[in-house]
């Protein structure tokens, strides 16, 4: 069985968070991850207060479990939805794409757990410094938004870094990605994209499709330009994308050209026009299951692996 401090903290079974996934993760997928010994992830992304008080009710009557919340830093509605997680006094704040310390006094106030999604080390000591109970170090793999650094580099810079306990995420998708965390010194790990292919996740069909079918080179990064890097699955969205970024087409237009992509992914389930945000590990992910499976599977095989790793040593 592993178990860390990280399931100590925050009441949690297994030391697992679900990835705060914009217009994919709901009450119902948080709601299963957290039945299934998980942190599940409400994602507050570019979505107003109504629509996340809803969900937090929602999340409240189908489990009693701990949850969290993810803010995305860069959303207009971020001051709002601030203000809604602190007065719900959700369990966990998870903070992603940018810095939350303008939060962070009213937060914690709440008696809330904040635990950032950092890229960089210098990230990770000015949050812990903040009063962070954890920090989510996550690699350049995942998908959505994209630091620099790989989480086989990141990881261990930031456990040397901060005294708090570190999350690893990022290409994480398997038993032997999960171990890997361990061995460099995280304490627990956070997925999106296997949970995507959950069955309690109400993502358009079509997506989940294009997860189960990716390959190694599915995915791309573009938005440099625009200074927001995101990972997603090449389709024809995002090939036009990188040859407008590419071309002397005015900033407005581009940015003009990324609205609405991730809902007419998630919703619509558009092959054409949508923006499919997803991690490198797709490729290791191959089929649907429920989310509590998908938690145990994860953690056997990874037990498997961690009593294996001495075998080459002689
Ligand atoms: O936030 C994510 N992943 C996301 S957010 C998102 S929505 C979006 N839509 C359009 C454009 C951009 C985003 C889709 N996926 N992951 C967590 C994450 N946070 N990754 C990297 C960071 C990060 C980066 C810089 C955290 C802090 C940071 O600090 C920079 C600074 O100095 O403010």
């Amino acid at each position: 069985m592993i178990k860390t401090p990280i399931c100590d903290l925050l009441g949690i079974e297994y030391p697992i968070f679900q990835g705060g996934m914009a217009w994919i993760a709901d009450a119902s997928l948080a709601a299963a991850v957290s039945n299934g010994g998980g942190l599940g992830l409400i994602a507050a992304m570019n979505a107003d207060a109504n629509w996340l008080r809803e969900q937090i009710h929602a999340v409240r009557g189908l489990t009693d479990k701990p949850f969290g919340v993810n803010v995305m830093l860069m959303s207009p509605f971020a001051d709002e939805v601030a203000k809604v997680v602190a007065e719900e006094r959700v369990p966990v704040v998870v903070t992603g794409a940018g810095n939350p310390s303008k939060y962070m006094k009213d937060w914690l106030a709440a008696g809330i757990r904040v635990i950032p999604v950092v890229a960089s080390v210098a990230m990770a000591k000015l949050i812990a410094r903040h009063g962070a109970s954890a920090v989510i170090a996550e690699g350049g793999e995942s998908g959505g938004h994209v630091g620099d650094l790989t989480t086989l580099v990141l990881v261990p810079q930031v456990v040397d870094a901060v005294d708090v306990p570190v999350i690893a995420a990022g290409g994480i998708g398997d038993g032997r990605g999960v171990a890997a965390a361990f061995m460099l010194g995280a304490q627990g790990v956070q997925l999106g994209t296997r949970f995507l292919t959950a069955n309690e996740c109400n993502v358009h069909p079509n997506y989940k499709q294009k997860v189960l079918k990716a390959k190694d080179l599915s995915t791309m990064v573009t938005g440099k330009r625009l200074g927001h890097p995101v990972r997603s699955l090449r389709n024809p969205y995002t090939l036009n994308y990188a040859k407008s970024e590419y071309s002397s087409m005015p900033d407005e237009e581009l940015e003009a050209l990324g609205g609405g992509a991730l809902r007419r992914a998630a919703v619509e389930g558009d092959e054409k026009n949508g923006c499919f945000l997803a991690g490198q590990i797709a490729a290791v992910v191959n089929r649907e299951q429920p989310a509590a499976e998908i938690i145990r599977e994860l953690f056997s095989e990874a037990e498997t692996v961690l009593k294996g790793a001495g075998t080459w040593v002689k």
